[in-house]
């Protein structure tokens, strides 16, 4: 006897629905801003004649969306019944509506303003995935029991075993119409696929309205901090440089968690405890009992390549670090402040530089907001002059104040040095490799950097030449990058490479010995090739 066709729609359903529950909590931890079946309900909206959008927002009032995404829900579930439908007859005509449906949500996806292909995507393979992997698993006692029906009655395995592990089972129920083995094999794979699609949906709503909730609690926060004014003389004025001011949506996110931490400020607390004179838990609100410190400070990334992104100027605004650890007492011995996070990263920072005057700070807001989620919200360390891995704690909830040689922060442990100055920098951003320019003077332009140094200029040389001097927007402010530019005099055809360095306070100019970004950070000459061409 075949397999009844309720059954193949059942676990094409079930599948189906698993597959949707694991692309929403994919969605959740990666923080993507429209799950697949939100962001297919905003591109039927867009797609929709504006008449009728209204009139749904007329009947149904603000559930619109709600609306339309149980439309969508119910016409997934159709697809699904019908993809498990199709199995019956061949294992990879499951697989058509599969691809279409994935194909309609990468679309979706991708559509919608500002989204960033590598993660948003990740939703909807996983929803693939599980729909495929699901299915299978779920078509497997189908196809035994089909398999068996094509052989017809005569071929009914012999009592005490089969190839297919049916055991005993030939009696077929009256009613499922499968045999009892395989009625307990489908029904087993079912309630598994069930509760693991359950489980994904469940945990993809929690995480996604508690993300909903920090957002916004963010939102409502109204700091009393300043935005950001770029000082003029900080700009260099050569299209093609890179801001020198970085947007919170622009600057580089580097972490290790997985999900971000969700923490309402509300609940956030710092708890300074080790080798100081008075343990204290400090509160969101008791940042904001002095005055706050508010400055430009460009952070930067120990495994920023040569030429590499992973570096950003922003206005931070904070309590200054000097001032919570004098409240504690620092012991005489210490010289470590071991940073954790609430997702459990750790970092170890000196002592001094957070209690130097250098203005490290627990900083609350980054260009005049408060601190976006991936930037460590609510509270996050700042420290100018080091790599973020040995300072820039984001989601900072904890602060021990031991000795360097009693601890292994994260990094460390990882083959990183355990000390991170920042080391002198520079990058070429005009002309871009590869470039093609017309014959005469060529303009260079690019960023510098010695955080907490400073640079006293730039030098470039071009195919191999001697170096000469550019020129560097205001070079006062050592804890942020600095914009330069370079006039290069009447350029031959033909192509070139042209390097850049910059100079310390002193005059030194930075090394030309190449070395890797690990353990504490890359040193090198960035160059660009390009080519010049008669008129
Ligand atoms: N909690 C936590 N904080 C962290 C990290 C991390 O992995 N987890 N990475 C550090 C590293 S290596 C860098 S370079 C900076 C990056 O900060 P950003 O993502 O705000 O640019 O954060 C630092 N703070
Ligand atoms: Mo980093």
């Amino acid at each position: 006897m075949r397999s009844p066709r309720g059954a193949w729609s059942l676990a094409g359903l079930l599948g189906g629905l698993a597959g949707l529950a694991a692309s929403h909590l994919v969605a959740a931890l990666l923080h993507v801003r429209s799950t697949p079946v939100v962001a297919v309900a905003e591109l039927a909206v867009r797609l929709t004649p504006p008449g009728l959008v209204e009139w749904g927002i007329e009947a149904f009032g603000v559930f619109d969306k709600a609306v339309l995404v149980l439309v969508i829900l119910v016409a997934l579930s159709a697809v699904f019944a019908w993809a498990g439908h199709l199995g019956r007859r061949s294992w990879w005509l499951t697989l058509l509506p599969y691809g279409v449906l994935a194909g309609i949500g990468a679309v979706a996806v991708l559509v919608v303003p500002g989204s960033t292909p590598s993660t948003d995507l990740l939703p909807v393979l996983a929803g693939l995935l599980t729909w495929v992997v699901a299915t299978a698993l779920l078509s497997v006692p189908l196809r035994v029991q089909d398999g068996r029906a094509a052989a017809g009655p005569g071929a009914a395995p012999a009592r005490g075993g089969s190839e297919d592990g049916t055991g005993d089972g030939t009696e077929v129920d009256a009613e499922t119409g499968l045999s009892a083995p395989n009625r307990r094999s489908l029904l087993v794979r079912m309630g598994a696929v069930g509760a693991v699609a359950v489980l994904a949906g469940l945990g993809g709503e929690v995480l996604a309205r508690r993300r909903q909730g920090v957002e916004r609690a963010r939102s409502l926060l109204g700091l009393q901090v300043t935005r950001p004014t770029v000082p003029p003389a900080a700009r260099i004025g050569l299209e093609g440089v890179t801001s020198w001011e970085t947007p919170n949506p622009d600057f580089y996110v580097i972490h290790t968690a997985f999900a971000v931490p969700t923490i309402d400020p509300a609940d956030w607390r710092l708890r300074i405890h080790g080798m100081v004179d008075r343990e204290l838990v400090l509160s969101f609100d008791d940042l904001f009992s002095g005055r706050l410190t508010e400055r430009w400070t460009t952070l930067n990334c120990v495994s920023n390549e040569i030429g590499g992104d992973l570096i950003g100027n922003a206005w931070w605004s904070g309590t200054l670090t000097q001032q919570v650890l004098s409240l504690a007492g620092v012991q005489d011995g210490a010289d470590a402040v071991l940073q954790t996070s609430e997702d459990g990263w750790t970092c170890g920072t000196p002592l001094e530089a957070l209690t130097d005057d250098r203005q490290a700070m627990l900083a609350v807001a980054m260009n005049g907001q408060p601190l976006p989620v991936e930037h460590g919200f609510p509270v996050r360390t700042l420290v100018p002059g080091l790599y973020g891995y040995v300072s820039a704690c984001k989601w900072v909830v904890d602060w021990e104040v031991t000795r360097f040689d009693r601890f292994s922060a994260y990094w460390t442990e990882n083959g990183w040095a355990e000390q991170g100055p920042v080391k002198m920098g520079s990058r070429i951003d005009v002309p871009r490799s590869g470039e093609e320019l017309p014959a005469g003077d060529v303009i260079a332009g690019g960023m510098a950097w010695f955080q907490h140094t400073g640079i006293s200029g730039v030098e470039v040389s071009l195919d191999g030449g001697a170096w000469t001097p550019g020129e560097v927007a205001d070079s006062r402010r050592i804890d942020s990058w600095f914009q330069w530019r370079a006039v290069l005099p009447d350029v031959p055809t033909g192509e070139h490479v042209l390097r850049v360095r910059a100079l310390d306070p002193d005059g030194t100019p930075q090394t030309g010995v190449v070395a890797d970004t690990v353990p504490d950070g890359a040193t090198g000459w960035h160059e660009v090739d390009f080519t010049v061409t008669e008129g």
